[in-house]
């Protein structure tokens, strides 16, 4: 069984406007696992280590602002290859660009609210997964449906 994990947060605008359970039915209904969830108000220290690579973007303030101004649903989700899969789920970063059927091709009309995050490897989530959750948030389980899922 496969134990990968990706770090998954709906982003202010995306609790704002009400989308949590229509995301996280997608994730639930793909066959993935949730093992960690919770509603915070991130610093802004967390979000600038988050957000680390993209300092010198011109977009950087907006983007740190717009993350500081409401609660976002962070969570982990496990399952074989769901780093990129769920980066499939999600769809394009500008969702200009995400195809109908994704989660910012049928919610999102700009890349500045564009309502969700997922890690892009398995090495960003896993350093994501560390900064947003204490190791006792994470949980461990099998779930009775899985051979139903997996072959
Ligand atoms: P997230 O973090 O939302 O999953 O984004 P990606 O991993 O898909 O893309 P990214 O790191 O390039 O961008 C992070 C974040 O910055 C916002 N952004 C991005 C923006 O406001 N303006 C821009 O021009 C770009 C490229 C959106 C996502």
């Amino acid at each position: 069984m496969s134990t990968e994990q990706t770090f998954i947060a709906i982003k202010p605008d995306g609790v704002q406007r009400g989308l949590i359970s229509p995301i996280i039915s997608r994730f639930e209904q793909k066959g993935f696992k949730l093992v960690g969830i919770k509603l915070t108000q991130p610093s802004q220290s967390l979000l600038e280590e988050h957000y680390g690579d993209l300092k010198t973007k011109p977009f950087f303030p907006g983007l740190v602002k717009y993350m500081l101004s409401g609660p976002v649903l962070a969570m982990v989700w496990e399952g074989k290859n769901v780093v990129k899969t769920g980066r499939v789920l999600l769809g394009a970063t500008n969702p200009a660009d995400a195809v109908p059927g994704t989660i910012r091709g049928d919610y999102a009309i700009d890349v500045g609210r564009n309502v969700c995050h997922g890690s892009d490897s398995v090495d960003s989530a896993k350093k994501e997964i560390g900064l947003w959750f204490k190791k006792e948030e994470v949980v461990t389980y099998t779930p009775t449906i899985f051979k139903w899922i997996y072959e």
